[in-house]
């Protein structure tokens, strides 16, 4: 079976997808493709084959569209998850799930009501395979039980445009969620300190960041999120746990040695880093809804990850520690599958 997939949003991310989706991957077909900017959609459809519409809505509307990716701008991703659950209709929303916990909230409702799975979030460190196999060590037991972990999330440069709060929100959120499933384990409180501030970063943002999150098993997590650090897109996590040390591995990149030196790429970007993790996310993707259910980071993951990144944002203005008000998870959500 082939999944007919309607695209909402032709940015950046949207037409990596597509690519993805036309070129990459099998048993899925681009058929519709909207964007605020029309221009945008009838050039990215027509590289396609795909038609272009009018509306987010029109396009969920459309009968050969089995499936839909919301590739849009954060907050415009509730209203669009809610019309295809309306629908019937599964839905990968990139991350953020939504903005505002209260619409992640709506979503799970909504999903509950219909009776089974359609959301899945762009959560694509879990398809990661270096972050596969720190799980397969951490579940197996290989380093005891954790209790620490040392992240590091850098990129080389932002755009004006992106402001403190988005450390946490746009950033943060990916360790937010990898974390939660690796350890599985709920973040409970989380505290944020700022550090001097690089010289390369606007007037207004505080870059670099370090947050401190608690889990509810006692596990202590530092993250430094550095988004001007200059020198690429860095990733990096090890956990510390009571018989071992469990470290993600570099990107398999070439050693060069010249000139009384020995050098190793970094990449520069997310695509980059996480070219072969998106593409195995939406092979999952494709295949579970051709087989009748997403099964990666579901509707309650992308409202937990809202919730905390609520939380470090507030932390990062109080100067305090606070606490993570999370809503007990639903028992259609249980057992991690959901
Ligand atoms: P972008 O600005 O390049 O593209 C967004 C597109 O959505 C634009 O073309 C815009 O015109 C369109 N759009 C906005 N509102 C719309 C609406 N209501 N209906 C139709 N089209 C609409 O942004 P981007 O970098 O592609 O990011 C898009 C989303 O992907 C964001 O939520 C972002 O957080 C997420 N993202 C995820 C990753 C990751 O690593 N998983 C990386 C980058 C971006
Ligand atoms: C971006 O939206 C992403 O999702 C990237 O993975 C992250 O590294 C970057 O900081 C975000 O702006």
């Amino acid at each position: 079976m082939t999944v007919r997939v309607g695209v909402i949003g032709a940015g950046m991310i949207g037409q990596d997808h597509i690519r993805r989706l036309t070129e990459v991957i099998t048993g899925a077909e681009v058929v519709a493709v909207t964007d605020i900017d029309a221009d945008r959609a009838a050039e990215v459809a027509a590289r396609v084959g795909a038609r272009a519409v009018a509306t987010g809505a029109d396009l969920i509307g459309q009968p050969d569209v089995d499936a839909v990716l919301v590739t849009s701008w954060g907050p415009t991703h509730a209203e669009h998850v809610l019309a295809a659950i309306a629908a019937g209709k599964p839905v990968f929303c990139e991350k953020p799930l939504a903005t505002e916990a209260a619409d992640c909230l709506r979503i799970v409702e909504a999903e509950q009501a219909a009776g089974r799975r359609l959301v899945q979030v762009g959560f694509m460190r879990r398809y990661d395979s270096g972050y596969r196999e720190l799980k397969s060590i951490l579940d197996a037991g290989g380093i005891g039980a954790p209790l620490m972990v040392h992240c590091a999330h850098r990129n080389p440069s932002v755009p004006e445009s992106y402001h403190s709060a988005m450390a946490a929100q746009d950033t943060a959120v990916h360790e937010i969620d990898v974390l939660r499933w690796l350890l599985d384990d709920e973040i409970v409180a989380v505290q944020v300190l700022a550090p001097r501030r690089t010289r390369h970063a606007h007037a207004e943002l505080q870059d670099p960041q370090i947050m401190l999150f608690e889990t509810a098993s006692g596990i202590r997590i530092d993250l430094e999120v550095f988004v001007n650090c200059q020198w690429g897109y860095d990733i990096q996590c090890e956990t510390v746990g009571e018989t071992g040390l469990a470290r993600l591995p570099e990107p398999a990149r070439a050693t060069v040695r010249s000139a009384g030196t020995t050098r190793t790429a970094v990449p520069q970007d997310w695509r980059e880093r996480f070219v072969t993790a998106f593409d195995v996310e939406f092979q999952e993707w494709i295949d579970a809804v051709a087989a009748g259910e997403p099964t990666g980071p579901s509707a309650w993951d992308g409202y937990a990850a809202t919730v905390i990144t609520d939380a470090t944002v507030e932390a990062l203005r109080s100067g305090r520690t606070v606490g993570v008000d999370m809503k007990d998870r639903p028992a259609f959500y249980a057992g991690g599958a959901r």
